[in-house]
């Protein structure tokens, strides 16, 4: 039985990778051989998986599954894993940091004082006030739902939108993501990436956002129309923005570069050494379980 690496490990997993067998990598000398694909990032696309005939199992480092095409696996039967829970705090901590040092421009004034402006041109114009904000989640997931957990904290009147309102969920839950965008100010994604969430966040969104709102993501790039956020952040159709992610990367709208109303952060969001750790364990766990027991411990849905 054959177990194929898709993507790059990261350090987390190449040292726990490090300790047990040699896994294969693509192209493969015999690809029937295959059974478990572990993708680190994929791309897991209908080509690869068309490619092995006895594929069983894709287990996944990361809770996001957008790399892998669900789809193609499904309709072979393939089973999917990813690691959640494990990041749930790690990532929700970090959507917190970026919406407030977004809201109150605190990378900027970083940037002020190192500049030497202060002296100079005084004290910087008033920000924004997290406490006391409306928030709007978009994905109510568990990422979501630690997000308003921390954010509740902070005296926030939290909304949401999901697939489907959340049972018993104590926070307000808007029809569509237009009418919870036009009732905060700031949006938070939180949704999963992949075809059904492309795009949700589109220029109508953003624009009911509008330019007293600002956004914050730490989900999916492709979750948002980049080229509609780039131009409204430009012309100031929008108050500014906290972005984890992006729609190509590890590529950043050159636009973006020199707007000092968005923070910028390179995918950052489960980053510790505790969560990443978790992470890799956690995706090893069920590589083992499903070649000792064809069972996975966090099967995706
Ligand atoms: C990881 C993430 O950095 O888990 C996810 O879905 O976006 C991040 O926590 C990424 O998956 C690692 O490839």
């Amino acid at each position: 039985m054959t177990v194929l690496l898709v993507g790059s490990p990261e350090p987390s997993l190449a040292a726990e990778l490090s300790r047990r067998e040699p896994l294969s990598s693509y192209p493969l000398p015999d690809s029937p051989a295959v059974t478990v694909i572990l993708s680190c990032g994929g791309p897991v696309d209908a080509d690869l998986i068309a490619g092995l005939p006895n594929l069983e199992a894709i287990v996944n480092f990361g809770a996001g599954v957008d790399a892998i095409d669900l789809a193609a696996a499904r309709a072979r039967g393939i089973a999917v894993s990813n690691t959640p829970d494990v990041l749930t705090d790690t990532v929700a901590d970090t959507a917190v940091g970026l919406l407030i040092d977004t809201m109150r421009g605190l990378s900027a004034a970083d940037r002020y004082v190192r500049a030497g402006h202060w002296p100079v041109r005084g004290p910087l114009r008033y920000a924004r006030d997290v406490s006391g904000s409306r928030v709007g989640i978009l994905g109510l997931g568990r990422i979501g739902s630690a997000i308003a957990t921390r954010l509740a904290a902070f005296d926030c009147t939290i909304a949401y939108h999901n697939r489907r309102p959340v049972p018993g969920s104590p926070y307000r839950y808007a029809a569509a993501p237009a009418d919870l965008a036009g009732s905060v100010d700031v949006l938070v994604v939180a949704t999963a990436g992949g075809p059904e969430t492309a795009r949700l966040v589109d220029r109508a969104v953003l624009e009911a956002l509008g330019p007293q709102g600002f956004l914050v993501n730490i989900a999916r790039g492709g979750v948002v129309d980049e080229d509609a956020l780039v131009e409204l952040l430009t012309n100031g159709g929008l108050a500014g923005a906290g972005l984890d992610v992006f729609a190509h990367e590890p590529q950043v709208p050159a636009a973006l570069l020199a707007l000092d109303n968005v923070v910028l952060l390179p995918h950052v969001g489960s980053n510790t050494a505790r969560a990443r750790t978790a992470m890799a364990r956690l995706a090893l766990r069920n590589l083992d379980e499903w070649l000792a027991h064809r069972r996975l411990l966090t099967p995706v849905a």
